[in-house]
């Protein structure tokens, strides 16, 4: 890396491998802070997925970040974009790091994923150093130029951005082997100094893209920088390389450092400390050992990590008072606005909400239907009926009640192949569709006819019960206004020939429910009918709306206030609703495993006429 200097400026603009929200809005909220005219990342990469944008802040508006399918693809289309962020997983880092080191453009490649193989990295390192390439990581949070440019998570939040000054350029080139104890320094050299010019940490691993002291001689060649801070760990001799560079005068800027982890010789056995490289070795790779060879060669060391902060202050204060620093003023930040989950976790904003719900709730451990737990659900003999009862009438019923829910359920799941639902839900099968549109073209039938008559029907029987009508005074006066009574009458179904359904239903009713005083007069109502017409029977819709004014005025369960509004809103259809979406689902399979063609009526079943 001999010959490197400056690798960012504000212009610099990134691809980044493999979306990830968080890093790439950190990225761009740090842009904003330096005020960036341009956002640093041009394009996101998401393998495969052609096309399209992602969206992110820039400051207080919106942007679109294009995505780009492939490396070869993004760096066609962002040629500009010579710095590559890598958050590919460990298994892929090796093919897309190579990928992006091959592309003419690419210049610098942060590699994030730690556990990458050492013999891929090996590689990897080859490539660039042959390619005149630079490579940050593996296993590394990345790096930053102060005021210019920040890779993902580097320097934590913004907060802390600010309070380190990191929003605009100090002096101080900084190199460590760890992100999280860059973060430190970074807050130390805000302390200490003027701030930070540029910070690099080159991760933990034992073999590291860029090593320190390419770090320190890349320090060298740029201007601004005019005091070196190296953090350097036990493990390894990279360290060695800066002592030779040091002792080479290849780096002549004043660089104070530390080499940690002077507790190992603590240890009888050999320790592993964090990072994959930093584990105590042979003698030379102790800290000690570093320290004096680093301190020999001419760096400034202190006696111990805890005098590394006062020794970088007094060094700083006498290159200020040399006139070889005139420090950098301070820049007051722009205010980044706050996203508003932060913010409303914080307090600082009321957000109306969207939607209201009143029956269940998913944020807990487990889901809850209106305050029951599933577990409890699952204890005991509770069917689908207590499920009904929680989720449409938010309480809990008794078990004739729920029982009688399920028996309309089971009742009402099909009437055949001929009736109007499942007749459309066979054509629509037959014509190729699927499964729900086969489901939707049989329910929506459903109505004032067909299955969707019990709202009605408990609307008029519990009206005309209620004001005590004689049955003949209520079905004239209906067919006065011309409107059939809803509940009455079938196709199929007669005096002699009565629809088991609803006899299995009256018969439960008279067993089990404390009152049926509705069941009793809608079937007045059908006596007087029947010496109308032999169809005009009281017909399933019709019994379940008069049994379930039963239900609810005889649970106690209710307030009249309550019935009147089940009544009027109509919760009922959805029994029918549901229980014939078994029947339809079974029609539309069946058709489907019976491999039925497409259905056309036939000619002769049609009466064309003029
Ligand atoms: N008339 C159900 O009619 C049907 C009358 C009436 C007074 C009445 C008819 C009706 C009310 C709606 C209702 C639910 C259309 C039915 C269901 C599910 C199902 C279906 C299945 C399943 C049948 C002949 C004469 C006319 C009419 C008079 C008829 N109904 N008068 N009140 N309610 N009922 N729907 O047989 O003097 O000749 O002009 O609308 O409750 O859908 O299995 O099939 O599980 O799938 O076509 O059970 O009753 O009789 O229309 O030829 O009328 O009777 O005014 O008198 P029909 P129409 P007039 S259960």
């Amino acid at each position: 890396m001999a010959g490197f200097g400056q690798i960012f400026s504000k212009e610099t603009q990134a691809i980044f491998y493999n979306w990830k929200p968080n890093p790439v809005q950190r990225m761009l909220d740090f842009d904003f802070l330096c005020g960036r005219p341009t956002p640093s990342v041009a394009c996101v990469i998401q393998p495969g997925n052609d096309g399209g944008f992602q969206k992110v802040f820039f400051g207080k508006e919106e942007v679109a970040i294009p995505v780009c399918g492939s490396v070869p693809e993004s760096t066609k289309l962002y040629p500009r974009a010579d710095v590559f962020i890598n958050f590919a997983s460990f298994r892929s880092a090796f093919e897309s790091t190579m990928e992006a080191l091959q592309q003419p453009t690419i210049r610098v490649v942060a590699v994030i994923a730690e556990g990458v193989p050492e013999a891929d990295t090996k590689k990897l390192i080859a490539f660039a150093r042959a390619n005149n390439k630079i490579i940050l990581g593996p296993a590394t949070v990345g790096g930053l130029q102060a005021g210019a440019f920040r890779i993902g998570d580097t320097a934590g939040t913004l907060d802390n951005i600010v309070a380190c000054k990191l929003h605009r350029p100090g002096s101080v080139g900084f190199v460590s082997k760890s992100g999280g104890m860059s973060n430190e320094m970074y807050n130390v050299l805000s302390r200490t100094t003027d701030g930070l010019y540029e910070g690099i940490a080159i991760g933990g691993d034992v073999f590291p893209g860029s090593t320190l002291s390419d770090h320190c001689l890349r320090y060298q060649n740029i201007p601004q920088v005019k005091l070196i801070v190296v953090l350097g760990e036990l493990g390894g001799t990279d360290e060695y390389s800066l002592v030779d560079a040091l002792k080479e005068g290849k780096v002549s800027k004043p660089v104070v450092a530390w080499v940690s982890g002077t507790c190992a010789k603590l240890f009888k056995s050999e320790v592993q400390f964090g990072h994959a490289g930093a584990k105590s070795g042979g003698q030379k790779e102790s800290a000690q050992a570093k320290n004096a060879a680093l301190k020999e060669a001419g760096a400034i060391v202190p006696e111990s990590f805890e005098g590394f902060e006062g020794t970088i202050k007094k060094t700083y204060d006498q290159l200020v008072a040399d006139g070889a620093i005139v420090p950098q003023a301070d820049v007051p930040p722009p205010s980044v606005p706050q996203d508003l989950e932060a913010a409303k976790k914080a307090g600082k904003v009321r957000v109306p909400t969207n939607i209201v719900s009143s029956i269940c709730d998913d944020r807990g451990e487990e889901p809850t239907y209106a305050g029951v737990d599933m577990s409890t659900l699952m204890v005991g003999d509770r069917g689908v009926g207590d499920v009904i009862a929680l989720l449409w009438f938010k309480r809990q019923l008794p078990k004739y009640a729920t029982r009688f829910i399920e028996m309309c359920v089971m009742l009402c799941a099909d009437h055949g192949p001929c009736v109007s639902g499942a007749h459309n839900t066979i054509v629509t099968s037959r014509a190729g569709k699927d499964l729900v549109s086969s489901l939707v073209s049989g329910l929506l039938t459903i109505g004032p006819r067909f299955g969707g008559a019990i709202d009605d029907a408990a609307r008029y029987f519990k009206d005309a019960a209620d004001r005590r009508l004689e049955p003949d005074e209520f079905v004239e006066d209906m067919k006065k206004q011309g409107i059939r009574v809803p509940g009455i009458g079938h196709r199929i179904k007669s005096k002699d020939n009565k629809d088991k359904r609803v006899e299995l239903l009256q018969k439960y009713a008279s067993k089990y429910f404390p009152s049926t005083k509705y069941l009793q007069y809608a079937c007045r109502v059908e006596q007087y009918t029947l010496t109308k017409q032999a169809n005009l029977v009281l017909n399933v819709d019709g019994c379940i709306g008069a049994l379930f004014l039963d239900l609810l005025n005889s649970t106690s369960l209710f307030t009249q206030a309550e019935i009147e509004d089940i009544v009027k809103i109509g919760y009922l259809n959805g029994l029918f609703v549901l229980a014939r979406s078994i029947g339809l689902i079974g029609h539309a399979l069946d058709q489907k495993r019976l491999q039925q063609g497409l259905y056309r009526h036939p000619w002769d079943m049609v009466l064309y006429t003029k």
